[in-house]
């Protein structure tokens, strides 16, 4: 019997935002390598996670959740950025997976398949967060209408979290890649360097600790990062819209921001595994959100 043939691709990881596609991103890697919040809009940048198997590999691209550009909040120039980065990461590759969360389907879910009809590459549909589905039986009609009238190249029941149906959802997305070589060595993760990751999971503690609206005002640029022997040296900024903002991610007596770089610090060490210094500062830059220039500089795409 002739072995198996090795297979490679990349798959976009599209879906409205909140839904868990940088989790599952992060559960088929193997790896911390996408921010996760309960906030919608966290992943900001496309961002490839490198899924190893011996029957093939994954370049599973993480985009930003696609959302209607209306409204205040969602108008800015950096939600257009994000719109544009989670279509364009449809260009070239070779399979995408749809991420929905089971038992809801609403306008932005549609707005997300629609792009991918229009790419016109095969689907794969992840009917995420099944644990949260109490009665199973629930399940089947939903699956049942999700697919309705929709071309899916598979349609499979997971959990992210959970890491629950995810050997079959691999399995359906390697069937739909080209046969060739891996594309990356097995112990690389992403196509991000560590000066990226560690400005995202500053990021993800600003996204998890601020309330309201607070963290869409804030970005994070790493001013320094440095070998130092054994230890990673890391500065970075926290930057704002207005002097108010900056007095509350402070926090009293300087406590929440302490609180942000502890949390950013712990998670640095488990992804470099390696022992990290870093420093915080916060700073005002009026409008950054909403200035085309501004964002290039602070390192959007
Ligand atoms: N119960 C449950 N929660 C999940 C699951 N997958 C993700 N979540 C949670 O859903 C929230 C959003 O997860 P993310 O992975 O950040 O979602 P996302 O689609 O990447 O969101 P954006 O980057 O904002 O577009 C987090 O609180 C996750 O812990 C799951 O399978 N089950
Ligand atoms: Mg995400």
């Amino acid at each position: 019997m002739k072995p198996a043939p090795h297979r490679a691709g990349h798959v976009a990881v599209i879906g409205r935002p909140n839904v868990g596609k940088s989790t599952l991103v992060n559960a088929l890697v193997g790896a911390k390598v996408s921010i996760v919040s309960n906030r919608p809009q966290t992943t900001r940048h496309r961002l490839l996670g490198i899924a190893t198997f011996p029957e093939g590999q994954l370049l599973l691209v993480d985009t930003p959740g696609i959302h209607r550009g209306e409204g205040k909040q969602t108008s800015t120039a950096m939600h257009r950025m994000m719109n544009r980065a989670a279509r364009g990461a449809l260009e070239g590759v070779d399979a995408a997976v749809l991420v929905v969360e089971a038992g809801r389907w609403d306008e932005e879910d549609t707005l997300a398949f629609e792009a991918l009809r229009e790419a016109g590459v095969p689907v794969v549909l992840a009917v995420n967060q099944v644990d949260r589905i109490r009665d199973k039986t629930a399940l089947l009609p939903y699956l049942q209408a999700a697919a309705e009238g929709r071309d899916f190249a598979a349609v499979h029941p997971v959990s992210a979290l959970k890491r629950k149906g995810l050997d079959s959802l691999v399995a359906a997305l390697l069937a739909l890649m080209p046969e060739q070589p891996a594309q990356y060595g097995e112990d690389e993760i992403t196509d991000k360097s560590q000066r990226f990751l560690a400005g995202e999971l500053v990021r993800e503690q600003l996204m998890r600790q601020l309330g309201a609206e607070l963290p869409y005002a804030t970005t994070v640029e790493i001013e320094s990062f440095t070998v130092d022997g054994t230890m990673l040296r890391i500065g970075a900024v926290i930057w704002v819209e207005r002097e108010g903002q900056k007095a509350i991610v402070i926090g009293k007596g300087g406590a929440r921001l302490r609180e942000i770089g502890t949390k950013a610090r712990q998670a640095m060490e488990r992804l470099f595994d390696s022992k990290v210094f870093l420093e915080t500062w916060v700073r005002v830059r009026a409008g950054w959100s909403d200035d085309e220039a501004a964002l290039k500089t602070l390192g959007y795409e």
